[in-house]
């Protein structure tokens, strides 16, 4: 049967970026797919430093973001990953199928890997096989993934039939929903880049609790270059076109018709008309968030009920894999 599965980092209150690209497909997922399965992924933020406070909160911030969004937990698994360990323990068996170059020509270790100290972690370096396992516990058949993800997807079709082929057919090859809204939303601050919750800019990233005047400043401030007409041109005016692809997602209309609307604004006054098409966006949002926000019980309930009916599809699937490799 069709299962979705897909995953978020703790790391921060989630961005439009998080929203627009990943976010808000997963809410009109849970009403095309009879399974849906989402997951707080925290053992994939400690890949990189966390401070364990700021990680405890941070999965019941998220959690609260996703509910805020329209994720429903009776409709969706909503679960933290390193409550069911048996995400860690099929990452093993797999990363045991996966060789080193496979992983290190993959473009987020790559990326990542150049920030931090000693290269980064041995975690960091096989993060994608968690990955992979992830999707394949809940022998999963659709992931949602944007553009930065697909060659994840690739390693997870690979290693999938890898197994298939050394112990007999078993995971399904998952497939790729590509996200049919924002591929890619930039960072305000260098839109060669993208949005990231880990961007020490605060200007760079619009995240889902900032407040009107907050949104107000970010987008005032916004990179852009020295013309001042409205266009839409990602590869030779990508600032502006930014701004336009977050309009564009935020109205459900087309950058052409946003740019047409725009004739005879400067780009200062356009700003300002997308922080407000945002701001009546992510309102409602923000005002939930913040409600949410301080009903812990609430939110680690949620998660609880998560945890018990993921367990219940991932333990059997765990279980066969280990009497397939032949540790039962
Ligand atoms: N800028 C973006 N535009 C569109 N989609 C984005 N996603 C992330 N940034 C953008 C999508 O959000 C989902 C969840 O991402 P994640 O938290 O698992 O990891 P990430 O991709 O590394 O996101 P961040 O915000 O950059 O987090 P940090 O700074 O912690 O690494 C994914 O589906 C991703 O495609």
């Amino acid at each position: 049967a069709p299962r979705v599965f897909s995953g978020i980092q703790p790391t921060g209150i989630p961005h439009l970026g998080n929203y627009l690209g990943a976010l808000r497909s997963w809410v009109s997922l849970q009403e095309e797919f009879g399974s849906v399965l989402y997951s707080v992924v925290d053992l994939h933020s400690i890949t990189v430093p966390q401070d364990p406070d700021t990680l405890r909160r941070s999965v019941l911030d998220m959690t609260a973001c996703l509910l805020a969004c329209g994720v429903n937990p009776d409709k969706s698994c909503l679960f933290q990953q390193s409550q069911v360990p048996e995400h860690a323990e099929l990452g093993w068996i797999l990363s045991c199928l996966t060789s080193m170059p496979r992983l290190r020509h993959l473009p987020q270790w790559k990326m990542k890997s150049q920030s931090q100290k000693n290269e980064g972690s041995v975690g960091l370096f096989i993060y994608p096989v968690l990955q992979v396992a992830d999707i394949l516990l809940y022998q999963s058949t659709h992931v949602p993934v944007g553009d930065d993800q697909a060659q994840h997807l690739e390693l997870t079709q690979d290693v999938a039939r890898t197994f298939n082929n050394q112990y007999g057919e078993f995971f399904p090859i998952p497939r790729a929903l590509m996200s049919k809204c924002a591929k890619k939303i930039r960072s305000l601050r260098d839109p060669l880049v993208k949005m990231s919750k880990s961007d020490p800019q605060k200007l760079a990233t619009v995240r889902l609790t900032d407040t009107p005047d907050e949104i107000v400043m970010k987008f005032r401030k916004a990179v852009t270059d020295c013309t001042s007409e409205v266009t839409y041109d990602p590869e030779r005016r990508p600032g502006i076109s930014n701004l336009v692809a977050i309009h564009s997602a935020v109205s459900g209309l087309a950058p052409e018709e946003l740019v047409r609307q725009s004739r005879g604004l400067e780009t200062a006054q356009y700003k300002l008309v997308v922080a407000e098409a945002v701001i009546a966006h992510l309102t409602p949002i923000r005002e939930e968030v913040h409600r949410l926000r301080g009903d812990t019980g609430f939110l680690t309930g949620v998660l609880t009920r998560g945890t018990h009916a993921a367990r219940e599809v991932a333990t059997p699937v765990y279980d066969a894999v280990c009497r397939m490799v032949g540790l039962r």
